[in-house]
């Protein structure tokens, strides 16, 4: 692939998308939410690939919608349609790309920015991330799947005074809410992250990918429907290679030697 607003390698299992213009806090313009796309993709696609890490460049991870890119846009322009077409199918392609997704948060995480760090599976966060929903300092409501998530993930209260309030929300404050799963000093959030990614790279990634397909459809499901969802896809995890070798490794007291499949 050639990039120009991104980053993207790939070693030992894992997919790290790099988000790279660090100018602009790695605001997004269209190029960069198209090549973000791609890259994730790319990283379903891959066989190889057991687990995505999306990070930032330079001292943000995400500063939203590139404010200068759509205010030149005219009457004609929809932000529905700009939604439609960019942020909804990103958010989207994360939460049903069925391999885990982290999002390594190196800085400030601002509007869509936010959202699209809150649609990873996990977050680590730099003891100098903040996140902010900055939404409303711009006349605008949440987007990018943050009404949906971050109640869920907070609670409606806090939600809403992130929403109205507009602060920055510093990563302990974040992980006291657990809006995230772990807060590290800020020059070892490379090496903490790329532990958690192997460790989920070698892991029962099918197992890993149906586990997140059942708990986002539970969240709009009653129990009895999620007890029947969980019983289907237990099937399919119970057929894998991943599910013989746990129970043989645990039999013979030895690490499994999981595949991903
Ligand atoms: C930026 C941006 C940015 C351009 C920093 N754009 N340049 C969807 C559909 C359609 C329309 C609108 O929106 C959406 C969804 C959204 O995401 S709405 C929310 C958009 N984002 C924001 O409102 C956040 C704007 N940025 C900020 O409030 C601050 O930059 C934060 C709090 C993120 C960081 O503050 P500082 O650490 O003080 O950094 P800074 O403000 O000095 O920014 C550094 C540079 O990055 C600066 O450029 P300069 O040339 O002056 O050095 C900023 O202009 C630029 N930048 N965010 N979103």
């Amino acid at each position: 692939m050639a990039l120009a607003t991104i980053l993207y390698t790939v070693g030992d299992g894992v997919a790290t998308i790099t988000l790279n213009r660090p100018d602009k806090l790695n605001a997004f313009n269209d190029e960069m939410t198209a090549e973000t796309m791609a890259a994730l993709q790319e990283a379903g696609r891959d066989k190889a690939v057991r687990c995505i890490v999306l990070t930032g460049s330079g001292r943000g991870f995400s500063s939203g919608q590139d404010l200068a890119a759509v205010a030149g846009r005219g009457a004609a322009f929809s932000i529905a349609e700009h939604l439609r077409h960019g942020y909804n199918r990103l958010v989207l392609q994360i939460v049903t790309l069925e391999k885990p997704v982290i999002a390594a948060v190196n800085g400030v995480a601002a509007g869509a920015g936010c959202g699209i760090a809150l649609a990873c599976d996990l977050r680590i966060a730099s003891d100098r991330a903040s996140f902010v929903q900055a939404f409303s300092r711009v006349g605008l409501i949440p987007d990018s799947g943050s009404t949906w998530l971050l109640p869920r993930l907070i609670g409606y209260g806090r939600a809403y005074e992130m929403a109205v309030m507009a602060d920055r929300v510093p990563a302990g404050t974040a992980h006291a809410w657990g809006m995230v799963n772990a807060v590290v000093p800020h020059d070892q959030l490379p090496e903490v992250t790329a532990a958690w990614a192997q460790r989920l790279a070698s892991g029962p990634t099918l197992a890993f990918g149906l586990t997140k397909r059942a708990m986002n459809k539970a969240l709009s499901m009653t129990l009895a429907e999620a007890l029947e969802y969980e019983a289907l896809l237990q099937d399919v995890a119970g057929a894998s290679h991943d599910n013989k070798e746990g129970v043989m490794a645990f039999l013979e007291k030895r690490p499994p030697a999981f595949r991903g499949e």
